[in-house]
């Protein structure tokens, strides 16, 4: 049986941290997704899954308090799903690829594109799940720019009028509309970027499960992540995130995503390589 794994994606050289492309035997799989048709100001991060892959060469993958090694877990690398300029194709391979990937309990961690490829990545899951959003925006826009339905402004929007999500919490929020925040309803919780994270534990406590969770990188401060299509001063910094990011991992996650990585924008791969410590972080939290 040809699946949509072989279909629909292509191994990149080198892959992130020098994983295999074995999924069967994994419980993670990392899936890039080239595609920013759905970035409304300045494209580019189609090219992130390559930079990012790139720069984990540098990093190191051990962890000297839990003694694991991210570069020993089994983890596959499938490599990139076929480019898309349709945001309709994209999200329909996304997401036969992401269920394929996930049946047998596999966790899909992708790599954006732009944050469009949520919604992909959600469907596939082919369940309800509760979403943790780690944003400087709400993405919460009927449409974006207008008459645009379907871009990486209206995407938290969307995947709420799809069922998929019961409830979500957005970390980091600071550039929103008062269209956006009129709109949303008690199941869409937000904790503010100039809010005491502290509060993260109880909020997650609210919180349903099993869990999706999204990290568009504009959350960070454009100092520490200037390689993104809309900056907003006022971010977290990177241990900020990661610490934020491993307390929502602790409990029942079933997917993870790092978008808006825009490696044009950038300043000597700063940014593509907080997102890819940020995910060599992620995984020992995954495959537990
Ligand atoms: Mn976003």
């Amino acid at each position: 049986m040809a699946g949509y794994v072989e279909l629909y994606t292509e191994p990149r050289a080198p892959s992130f941290i020098g994983l295999g492309r074995d999924y069967l035997s994994a419980k993670a799989v990392i899936l890039g997704v080239p595609y920013d048709a759905g970035s409304t100001f300045r494209p580019g991060c189609r090219l992130a899954p390559a930079r990012v892959r790139e720069v984990s060469q540098n990093l190191e993958t051990y962890d000297p308090v839990s003694r694991v090694d991210s570069a020993d877990l089994p983890v596959a690398d499938v490599g990139d799903l076929q480019e898309c300029i349709s945001p309709l194709r994209m999200v329909e391979l996304v997401s036969k690829v992401a269920a394929e990937l996930s049946s047998s309990g596999r966790v899909v961690v992708g790599i954006g594109g732009d944050h469009t490829v949520t919604l992909g990545l959600v469907k596939g899951l082919g369940r309800p799940v509760s979403l943790v959003m780690f944003d400087a925006h709400l993405d919460y826009r009927d449409e974006y720019p207008e008459g645009e339905k379907l871009s990486h402004a209206t995407v938290l929007r969307r995947l709420r009028e799809t069922g998929l999500i019961k409830d979500a919490l957005v970390v980091g929020a600071r550039g929103v509309s008062r269209e956006e925040v009129e709109a949303l309803d008690e199941d869409v919780r937000v904790l503010y970027a100039w809010s005491d994270l502290s509060a993260l534990r109880d909020e997650l406590s609210a919180l349903g499960k099993p869990r999706y969770v999204t990290v568009d990188v504009d959350v960070l401060d454009p100092s520490v992540a200037p390689g993104v299509s809309c900056p907003e001063p006022g971010g977290l910094s990177y241990l900020e995130l990661q610490r934020a990011l491993l307390e929502v991992l602790e409990d029942d996650v079933v997917g993870l995503d790092v978008v808006e990585v825009n490696p044009l924008l950038d300043i000597n791969d700063v940014t593509s390589y907080a997102a890819a410590k940020l995910i060599i972080r992620a995984l020992p939290a995954l495959v537990r």
